[in-house]
C-alpha cells in the first residue's frame, strides 16, 4: 500500500479522532488539526509517530494560512486533505434560532473549510494530485425541522465538493464528500448545548453509525485505486431512511 500524508481537521474527537486511528495504523503520515494542543498531544501519543500537530481555529483565516504555512519539509507533501471540523449549534426553528449559532456554524462549516481548502489546494494543483474528502452530512442533502442554517451549511459543503470536482478536473484531483446520517459521537451534546440526558435520547431505540463506520469508509475512499473517485457517499444507519425517517422502537 501507499503510504500518503494526510491533513484532517476537527482530529481529536469523532469520526476526525477515528478516521486519524485508522489511518495512523496503516502506516499514513498525518497532520492532525485541532483547536487544544493539550488534547492533541494526549491523543497523537497512541498514534504512529510520523504524526504532526497543528493547533488552529479554522474560523481564524489569518491563523489557516499561517498554520499550513507553518508545516515542516517532512509534512508538507499533502497528499490528502480530509476536511472534518464541523459541528451544529442550538436546534430550533428559525424564528426562534439565535444569530450567534447560526453563524458559528457558517464560520466553521462552511468558510473554515473553504480556508482550509484554499490554503492546500495550490500545491496539490502544482503537483497534478491528491485528494479531497469533505465530510458532509445527510442534512446536506436534505433538511429537517429545526435544522435550518445546520443543513444550508452542510448543503454549501455539497455544493463546494462539486465545484471544487469540476475545476479540479484537469489536475487528476480526486474531490469526493461522504454524508454521514446519524453517528453516535459527541455531536448533539454539542448541538444541545451540554444537555446530555437530550444528546443521548437521540440514539436511543436504534443502532446509530458509529465514528468507526464513517472512518472505514473514509479509509477505502484514501485506498481506493488512483482512478476509482468515490464522489459522494452517503452513509446511514439502517435504521434511518433519510435525514427524518427513523425505525425507532418504542
Ligand atoms: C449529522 C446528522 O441527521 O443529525 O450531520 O443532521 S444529522
Amino acid at each position: 500500500m501507499i503510504k500518503k500524508t494526510i491533513l484532517i481537521t476537527g482530529a481529536s474527537s469523532g469520526i476526525g479522532w477515528s478516521t486519524a486511528n485508522k489511518l495512523s495504523k496503516k502506516g499514513h503520515s498525518l497532520i492532525l488539526c485541532g483547536r487544544n494542543t493539550n488534547k492533541l498531544i494526549e491523543l497523537s501519543n497512541v498514534l504512529h509517530p510520523d504524526t504532526h500537530l497543528l493547533t488552529f481555529d479554522v474560523r481564524n483565516k489569518e491563523d489557516v494560512f499561517k498554520s499550513i504555512l507553518s508545516i515542516p519539509k517532512k509534512f508538507k507533501d499533502i497528499d490528502v486533505l480530509i476536511n472534518n471540523a464541523g459541528n451544529a449549534h442550538g436546534f430550533a426553528l428559525a424564528h426562534e434560532s439565535i444569530v450567534i449559532d447560526w453563524e458559528a456554524m457558517i464560520d466553521v462549516n462552511v468558510k473554515g473549510l473553504f480556508y482550509v481548502t484554499k490554503a492546500i489546494l495550490n500545491d496539490m494543483v502544482k503537483k497534478k494530485s491528491g485528494q479531497i474528502i469533505n465530510v458532509g452530512s445527510i442534512a446536506g442533502k436534505e433538511s429537517y425541522p429545526k435544522g435550518n442554517v445546520y443543513c444550508a451549511s452542510k448543503a454549501a459543503v455539497e455544493k463546494f465538493t462539486e465545484g471544487l470536482r469540476l475545476d479540479l478536473n484537469p489536475f487528476g484531483i480526486r474531490v469526493s464528500a461522504v454524508h454521514p446520517g446519524l453517528v453516535a459521537t459527541n455531536f448533539s451534546n454539542v448541538r444541545f448545548k451540554g444537555d446530555k440526558e437530550r444528546a443521548k435520547k437521540v440514539y436511543e431505540g436504534f443502532t446509530p453509525l458509529s465514528a468507526n463506520d464513517v472512518a472505514d469508509c473514509i479509509c477505502y475512499m484514501i485506498e481506493a485505486p488512483k482512478h476509482v473517485n468515490i464522489a459522494d457517499l452517503t452513509i446511514l444507519p439502517t435504521d434511518q431512511a433519510s435525514a427524518y425517517v427513523l425505525n425507532k422502537s418504542d
